[in-house]
């Protein structure tokens, strides 16, 4: 089976490096570990990836296309601004899961609104990086893996 992409927008390559008491102590490179590990476990593949600009995320999706079983995806800060990003996930046929760390509707009213939530097919919220791996298992099961 092709890999599921996890996908990670502006500024989560900080974490675990900054604000730990918003978005915990664990570093992207943890979450990509233990992802990869449970991955094996559930019998999935994941490829992970990180970017800073919007263009580049909307390229990532594109190459989804042919090449992801589902995206799970956190698109940090353009979760509430990119419609460039829900039109690519809109051209995506796969499975897509929404992370977030936090729980953005009891944060600032401007995070509340997410574009992509109107084309994921689940969205997890402040469960920490916790999230992430629920959000795998969920891919596992509509995948029927
Ligand atoms: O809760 C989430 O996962 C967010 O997608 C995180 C975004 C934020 O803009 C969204 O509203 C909610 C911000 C990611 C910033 O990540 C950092 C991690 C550590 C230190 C600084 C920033």
């Amino acid at each position: 089976m092709k890999p599921v992409f996890v996908m990670n927008g502006p500024n989560l390559n900080l974490l675990g490096l900054r604000q730990p008491e918003i978005y915990g102590a664990e570093t992207l490179a943890d979450v990509v570990a233990g992802l990869t590990t449970l991955a094996g476990d559930l019998g999935l593949a994941i490829e992970a990836m990180q970017s800073n600009h919007e263009g580049e995320i909307v390229e990532m999706i594109h190459r989804a296309r042919s090449a992801a079983a589902g995206i799970i995806i956190n698109p940090g800060a353009y979760s509430h601004t990119s419609v460039a990003i829900l039109d690519a996930l809109n051209a995506y046929e796969g499975p897509v899961l929404e992370v977030h760390i936090t729980n953005i509707h009891k944060r600032e009213a401007f995070r509340h609104h997410s574009f992509v939530s109107a084309r994921a097919d689940g969205v997890i919220a402040g469960f920490g990086t916790m999230g992430y791996g629920l959000a795998l298992r969920r891919m596992a099961a509509v995948l029927g893996v």
